[in-house]
């Protein structure tokens, strides 16, 4: 058994007890207080057989796996290979991105005029996996390369005029180049420009309409960049410079050792796991399994994945992740930076376990303005977008604390916190509100402001605050449609349990790895019973297992839907939505239920508020 990780994670439960060992009746209240869910649609959309068929005909795959394929957007036999079985020689060529080429040949000029070059970065996972490829590819092709991650409590975000100096007096760049952001630093350019320093910027954010005077800009978002996928990660975009980097020089690192890093980045980043992140993620999961790096050993030991086994997508999101980025959180980014590059296993060790007591600060910070930011809302907002702030709350944890309560309300959320004059803040929003876009109309309250369409961050003087809140909430109102905010979980197709065999559960793993983009499909089972009692597991979920005919599996709820124990506990068949687990714990088949009510003719007409049959 290997030890429990630091942080808590939903995935480490203890392997269930048998049922009769519960004691009966307890914790059979349904959902807690802080979980709000609307009914679910079950209703399954109108499915195309035909085309399902021939899809599963042309790659010689069943045909639900084909079902499941095409509604994430593959339709022909090559896309299907290239998502069932990526390999290396679906990545695109580095030189297809516009300004790759020339950013690699001013990195190489510099390198040999003896020019340092910097690395500028992020304190998130993106931005420190894409420095930590691009510094080992420039050191590789001999350049004299620093890296240099702002002090997200300190600095801030990004090529700041103040940052820049900084960098100029401490470091003495000749060079600056910029992973995960500079796009919108026309300021901050300007002042290394003003010093003689160089100056490229790669960045994946959405580009403003004036770009930076004088940088050489390296975006697949740009206009005029032909590259063949736009949706990269800041780190996938490193991983191209580096590749231009070492085609140039005739001095490349291992692709491999750079797919670990940007499949690190890709995941954390949440951007879409389809096209060539996919490749990116699946690939460097895999590479991951056999890194020697003893700050890659170290890190995956901590977050409690076995020697030698690939991590999956969703062990880096849940354990990984947070580890690397508790540190630019908590204090400074470097020193996940440092984990990337350190050379010593016992040092490894150290820093690793160093990012966990990080990480479980973290953990205390969130939970403390989670729960005074949802005191303050209250259980039913008629806000279309949510805005708190108070000068207690940890810069470092607003953003991941504004996507819970975005999550758990079903609307956008905007976190600031108060520091002397001065509001600076996070927002996160939900599918289909584009909180980028509707805040751009209140660009004029904001001093700074950037992100993506779900992802934002700025600032205001702290004066200002009220009125923008007031002027936010009103436009919010106007702007998004109120059915954007009605939340209806719905399965993909149906799959009645006694199908879950060995081979439709190998299919099924063939989807990974999943993440933003491609989810871990959803099923509608009809007609299940439980068998026996469910029982409290965790902080509020149910588990037990479910039986239908030809069928026995076990069953877990994490955040349990309304009824769900009332349904068990009555022994009448019932319908639920659910995923099948992943089996990290050597467990075997478990199912997720994800939502449930009474099965056909067991239903009241009051049960059945959206007229489903
Ligand atoms: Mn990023």
């Amino acid at each position: 058994m290997i030890p429990p990780p630091g942080g808590a994670t939903k995935e480490r439960e203890v392997p269930p007890p048998v049922p009769a060992d519960e004691p009966a009746g307890r914790g059979l209240t349904g959902p807690g207080s802080d979980t709000r869910r609307v009914d679910a649609a079950w209703e399954l959309a109108a499915g195309d057989s035909a085309g399902d068929a021939r899809l599963a005909r042309e790659v010689g795959i069943p045909e639900f796996l084909a079902g499941l394929l095409r509604r994430r957007g593959v339709e022909t036999a090559s896309d299907a290979r290239r998502f069932l079985a990526p390999e290396e020689g679906d990545l695109h060529d580095p030189r297809l991105l516009a300004g790759a080429a020339e950013a690699a040949d001013l990195l190489l000029s510099t390198a040999r005029r003896g020019g340092r070059v910097v690395v500028f970065g992020d304190y998130d996972v993106d931005g420190v996996t894409a420095v930590a490829q691009l510094r080992a590819a420039l050191s590789r092709a001999g350049a004299d390369a620093a890296a240099f991650i702002p002090h997200r409590l300190r600095d801030g975000y990004g090529l700041k005029p103040d940052t820049v100096r900084r960098v100029l007096a401490e470091l003495r760049p000749a060079t600056i180049v910029t992973v995960d952001c500079g796009i919108s630093a026309v300021e901050g350019v300007a002042a290394a420009r003003a010093a003689g320093v160089d100056v490229i910027v790669t960045d994946h954010h959405l580009v403003p309409a004036a770009l930076p005077d004088g940088a050489v800009v390296v975006n697949p978002r740009q206009p005029g960049c032909g590259y063949p996928y736009k949706e990269l990660a800041a780190t996938g975009i490193a991983l191209k410079i580096a590749e231009a980097v070492g085609l140039a020089s005739g001095r490349g690192i291992a692709r491999a050792s750079l797919l670990r890093a940007a499949c690190l980045g890709t995941i954390a980043d949440l951007v879409p796991l389809d096209g060539e992140n996919r490749t990116i993620a699946a690939l460097g999961l895999a590479h991951l399994a056999r890194s020697r790096a003893p700050g890659l050993r170290a890190l995956l030991a901590e977050a409690g994945i076995s020697a030698g086994a690939a991590p999956s997508a969703e062990e880096v999101a849940f354990r990984i992740a947070p580890r690397l980025n508790a540190a630019g959180r908590i204090d400074t980014a470097m020193l996940a930076l440092a984990l990337f590059e350190e050379r010593d296993a016992a040092r490894a060790g150290e820093i690793a376990r160093e990012l966990s007591a990080r990480n479980a600060e973290r953990q205390a910070l969130e939970r403390a303005v989670v729960a005074e930011a949802r005191r303050r809302i209250g259980p039913a907002p008629d806000d279309t977008v949510l805005i708190e702030g108070d000068a207690a709350w940890h810069r470092g944890v607003l953003g991941i604390a504004a996507s819970r309560l975005a999550r758990e309300y079903h609307r956008p959320v905007l976190l600031f916190g108060f520091e002397g004059e001065r509001a600076g803040g996070s927002g996160r929003s939900i599918p289909g509100v584009s909180l980028h876009g509707i805040l751009q109309e209140l660009a004029g309250h904001l001093d700074e402001f950037g992100g993506h369409d779900q992802a934002v961050g700025g600032s205001l003087p702290l004066a200002r605050f009220d009125d923008f809140r007031r002027a936010a909430r009103e436009l919010f109102r106007e702007r998004v449609p109120s059915d954007a905010l009605v939340r209806r979980p719905a399965a993909e197709a149906e799959l009645p349990l006694e199908r879950l065999d060995a081979a439709v559960v190998a299919d099924l793993a063939r989807l990974e790895p999943h993440g933003a983009g491609n989810p871990r499909p959803v099923f509608l089972a009809r007609g299940v019973r439980a068998a026996g009692e469910f029982t409290p597991v965790g902080a509020s979920g149910l588990r037990g297992r479910l039986r239908a005919p030809a069928a026995d599996v076990r069953a877990i709820a994490w955040q349990p839907p309304s009824g769900l124990a009332g349904l068990a506990a009555s022994r009448r068949p019932f319908d639920v939505h659910y995923r099948v687990a992943e089996d990290r714990g050597g467990w075997g088949l478990r199912v997720e239920i994800l939502e449930a009510r009474p099965a056909a003719g067991e239903r009241r007409v009051e049960d059945n508020p959206t007229g489903a049959a």
